[in-house]
């Protein structure tokens, strides 16, 4: 049966997991995306394409979850080459601010556009007429035109869940015409942050030399609008998931194992290199050094998931941070008192809700990041009003919540000099700042940034 309402991402919203027995069953996979988008494909009926997460697998399309799911089989060669390699080396850095090095290889191209090509003709066979396709993130960005060129009575939509980069890094890119013609096939490409749209007009006028009128740029016989919609997460159901008795036992039980300290602070990332964990952890150590704070007085909680594995880089990050934390313990512990609790591993919901309830300070320090929604889980989780935000004004959240305690993550005294600000702030200031930024959170949950799309979309 054809779809008139298509997600098409690089991943399906399922995961598998094989049960002791062998039998394998699907689970939905955590993330606002999913959360965001369910409801609204349970309502008009509609499809998720997008690979299952083996390789060299071929599967039937199947329904979970009230979803009718069509995978897209990748080879091994192919996961490696478009999406450890052009899509996870070479784009990936290059959209953050360039903070290690892209691979540019015409090898990770080639399979770059092969595989987006699947995709797109996947797409062109499951989409009714007129239907509604909505393309995500920057391992796709080539096939809004590639579907736009098979079918062209679709309504299509793209969103990128990470910073388009400013025209003087993006220009280092040898395909960069490609990526701006393929982005140009969409009706409608979304961005985190208003800047994200207009470096991507600013290209469009000196790469392609189109016109524009503000958000709509003019190419041939098309408008295509270029707008942010910064994505957001389930407010009302994290509040609530705070506000019963299990979580609020665990969060007490996590202090208790911590030793109760005085103050908590806390870090959840993708162990990747654009989120600042090293960055935190030296001013960390350094505020243990200057003994401004002591341990057993202050822990910090750090949860890395691991991510990326294969990616050389990630590798180097992994060695650098355990380097780091050991360190840091080495130097500055006592006896069954290490001033850094280290996970490299995944959380459940829960554990990660109690977590952000056990947290008096909230470390969230990104060299750059599309938006970051361990920020807005964090504000989601604190109806108590106590705890406090540090933000990287490099994250695109730092738009939306203006009264954390910002940071630039590249100045180690500033950054110092609020990790302690928001150890030492009185209880009245945290309360003003949490509840403001807790209104915002509330407003623009990730059902508005879905419905703010969608209609901008058909309209
Ligand atoms: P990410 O780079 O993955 O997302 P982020 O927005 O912080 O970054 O989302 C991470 C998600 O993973 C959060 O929901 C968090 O709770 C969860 N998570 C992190 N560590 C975890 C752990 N140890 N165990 C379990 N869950 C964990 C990309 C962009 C972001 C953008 C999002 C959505 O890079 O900038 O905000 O997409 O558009």
């Amino acid at each position: 049966m054809r779809s008139s309402f298509l997600i098409v991402a690089n991943r399906l919203p399922v995961d598998r997991t094989i049960a002791a027995d062998g039998t394998a069953s699907w689970r939905r996979s955590p993330g606002g995306l999913v959360t965001a988008i369910a409801p609204v494909m349970q309502r008009r009926d509609g499809a998720w394409l997008g690979w299952h997460g083996a390789p060299d697998e071929e599967l039937k399309p199947f329904e979970d979850d009230g979803m009718s799911l069509i995978p897209v089989p990748l080879s091994a060669n192919e996961v490696e080459l478009y999406y450890e390699g052009f899509s996870n080396a070479t784009l990936w850095p290059l959209y953050h601010d360039v903070v290690a090095a892209p691979i540019y290889s015409r090898v990770l191209w080639d399979a770059y556009r092969a595989v987006n090509e699947r995709f797109a003709r996947a797409a062109a066979d499951i989409a009714a007429e007129n239907a509604l396709v909505w393309v995500q993130d920057y391992q796709l960005q080539l096939v809004p035109a590639m579907l736009r060129a098979l079918r062209p009575d679709l309504k299509i939509g793209f969103f990128l869940h990470i910073p388009f980069p400013p025209a003087e890094l993006f220009w280092q890119l040898p395909w960069r015409r490609e990526i701006l013609e393929g982005l140009l096939g969409a009706d409608l490409v979304g961005f985190q942050r208003p800047g994200g749209a207009s470096n991507f007009i600013r290209l469009c006028r000196r790469q392609l030399g189109l016109q524009n009128q503000r958000q709509e740029i003019f190419f041939g016989d098309r408008t295509v609008r270029a707008e942010a919609f910064p994505i957001s997460v389930d407010f009302g159901e994290l509040d609530s998931l705070v506000r019963e008795p299990h979580i609020l036992a665990r969060a007490k039980e996590i202090r208790a194992e911590l030793g109760e300290p005085e103050h908590v602070l806390l870090g959840v990332d993708r162990l990747d290199y654009t989120k600042g964990i090293g960055q935190r952890l030296k001013a960390f150590g350094e505020l243990l050094a200057d003994k401004t704070v002591s341990p057993g007085e202050a822990v910090f909680v750090q949860i890395a998931t691991p991510s990326r594995e294969r990616v050389e880089e990630y590798r180097l990050l992994r060695d650098d941070i355990e380097l780091r934390v050991g360190r840091i313990n080495g130097q500055h512990g006592v006896l069954g008192v290490p001033p850094v609790n280290y996970f490299h591993q995944s959380y459940d919901r829960e554990e990660l809700a109690a977590l952000y309830c056990a947290a008096d300070v909230m470390m969230v320090t990104p060299l750059r990041d599309g938006m970051n929604l361990v920020a807005k889980e964090y504000v989601a989780c604190r109806h108590d009003l106590r705890g406090a935000l540090v933000l990287s004004e490099f994250a695109g959240a730092a738009d939306e919540l203006k009264h954390a305690f910002l940071v630039n993550p590249y100045d180690v005294e500033g950054l110092k000099r609020q990790m302690v600000a928001a150890m030492r702030a009185t209880p009245h200031e945290l309360s003003r700042r949490m509840r403001s930024m807790r209104r915002r959170v509330a407003t623009y949950d990730v059902d508005r940034w879905a419905g703010e799309f969608l209609a901008a979309l058909e309209r």
